[in-house]
């Protein structure tokens, strides 16, 4: 007998093992579904139109290393269309070429996060982005995002997978970040992609993109040491990439290890570079160890740079640990802080720390129409203390939204969730294009872990204690979503 092309399933049927990874409202859900006008209590606001996409790794196969962490699952994009005071939803699977191989073999063929020396043989060079963490409108394309891949682009209304994208050949990076910033009056789009020379490199290539998606400008420069660079902001006159200790290391994805750990002995290193710059114009400010998924924004007063973030003294994933008893929850409790550097100072001066809030905060956003600039309002998805909490990774345990105000530094609004309920990440619509910065409604899908399936609630961020002027009252239940992005009607139809 020969070999098989495809490998064969090896029994009949799937189950998914009973772990954590897939359980609670990490449970796969896996639909892929239409419903037509969703269910609404309350008045869905008239002059909301436009597309709430969000994107959630979703794992079509149990891993077939028998255990996963919760950045590795299958995209599936999820989008509500609102027109008039009504609600339809969508979702489909990413069909990435990992979607495609594992359904064409029935079972997982590709392993560990970020480790193809884990992956089945007939897998090996093939593409292992799982499409599954941002999604982004920018010239009239919808971008799924994951940051160990290039972008994959797909139909703002079929969901349909057109296949990667390269940016028309312009991004020869592998690797494509899925925290892409947007300068809302040049329109232009910065990105980088890091790992960008292979496993484990220390190189990045970050690109800018004009109002058109051309790409425009291209800098390849080495980071002081390989770290997850999820996110990064970028001012009026900078780009700032934010080097902190979780790390990886080539041996230990060799032997099959995992691809981050968290590695306190390291420094935090602030990489600062004119927007427009050059390699040789970067600067690096450095401080103590830190964590941060997700900023808020940046932005500069002369050459003085604010980096307002979710800011823990250790990496906040407990999955992250060579030692998951090292896991320290006081330690990884995420804080809006604000960093400050100064480009014209020496490098040796590092950069100051200022913890402006105390309370556990992720999924930071600001109104995208002051990004780059210097905002006023941000908000944030939060974590009442005391109050129950499903699953032990941090960003499932959200079950409040505050307003920050950066000029008063404090907190001018907040909503609790009833109990046994939970957040995903909230996105920001302006009531109209003129409306003040922050003022108009969030959209946040809520778990409701009583009935195992999820509202979406709208927010009023004028009256935001008071709870949400509407609740969408979905018949699913929506694993866990990392990032959306909501797109106004118009600017779609024009795409
Ligand atoms: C994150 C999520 C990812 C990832 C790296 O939320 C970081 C943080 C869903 O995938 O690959
Ligand atoms: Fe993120």
């Amino acid at each position: 007998m020969t070999a098989p092309s495809t490998p064969s399933p090896s029994r009949t049927g799937m189950r998914f093992p009973d772990r954590p990874i897939y359980s609670g409202w990490d449970t796969p859900s896996r639909v892929e579904a239409d419903v037509f006008e969703i269910e609404a209590e309350g008045e869905i606001p008239r002059d909301l139109r436009g597309r709430y996409y969000q994107i959630a790794p979703d794992p079509a196969f149990p891993n077939r290393t028998g255990d996963d962490i919760p950045f590795n699952g299958d995209g599936m994009l999820r989008m509500f269309t609102f027109a008039d005071g009504h609600v339809d939803y969508r979702s489909r699977y990413v069909q990435t070429e990992k979607l495609k191989l594992e359904r064409a073999a029935r079972r997982s063929l590709y392993g560990a996060y970020r480790n193809p020396y884990t992956d089945h043989f007939t897998v090996a060079g093939k593409g292992r982005g799982a499409a599954n963490t941002s999604v982004v409108f920018h010239a009239g394309k919808l971008l799924v995002l994951k940051e160990d891949a290039r972008a994959t682009r797909v139909d703002t209304d079929s969901l349909e997978t057109y296949g990667e994208w390269d940016f028309d050949g312009a991004v020869t990076s592998p690797t494509f970040t899925a925290h892409p910033r947007i300068d809302p009056v040049t329109g232009e789009m910065f990105a980088f992609g890091y790992e960008a020379k292979g496993l484990a490199s220390r190189d990045i290539a970050y690109y800018v993109m004009d109002a058109h998606g051309k790409v425009l400008h291209e800098v390849w420069f080495k980071a002081p040491y390989t770290s997850m660079i999820h996110d990064f902001v970028v001012t009026q006159d900078y780009a700032i990439f934010p080097v902190m200790p979780t790390t990886t290391d080539l041996d230990r994805l060799k032997a099959g290890g995992p691809h981050w750990q968290w590695d306190p002995s390291r420094e935090t290193c602030l990489g600062v570079m004119p927007r427009h710059g050059t390699a040789d114009q970067i600067r690096w400010y450095r401080g103590p160890a830190r964590w941060a998924y997700h900023f808020f924004n940046a932005h500069n007063e002369g050459t003085t740079i604010h980096i307002d973030g979710c800011v823990s003294q250790a990496q906040a994933a407990p999955f992250l640990y060579p030692d998951p008893l090292a896991y320290d929850i006081t330690k990884g409790v995420p804080r809006i802080t604000r960093w400050t550097a100064d480009y014209a100072a020496d490098e040796s001066n590092g950069f100051e720390e200022q913890v402006l809030q105390p309370e556990f905060t992720e999924f930071p956003l600001v109104d995208d129409r002051v990004e780059t600039g210097r905002q006023r309002i941000g908000f944030a998805g939060a974590r009442v203390l005391g109050d129950e909490h499903k699953g032990d990774n941090g960003i499932a345990l959200l079950n409040s939204i505050l307003r920050y105000d950066f000029d008063k530094q404090q907190a001018t609004g907040q909503y609790v969730l009833p109990e046994h309920f939970t957040f995903q990440e909230p996105v920001f619509v302006p009531r109209d294009d003129d409306a003040p910065e922050g003022d108009g409604y969030l959209l946040v899908l809520a778990n409701n872990w009583t009935t195992m399936l999820n509202d979406l609630l709208i927010l009023d961020t004028a009256e935001l204690a008071a709870g949400p002027v509407a609740t969408l009252h979905l018949p699913l239940r929506l694993r866990s979503g990392i990032h959306g992005t909501w797109v106004p009607e118009h600017l779609v139809q024009a795409g």
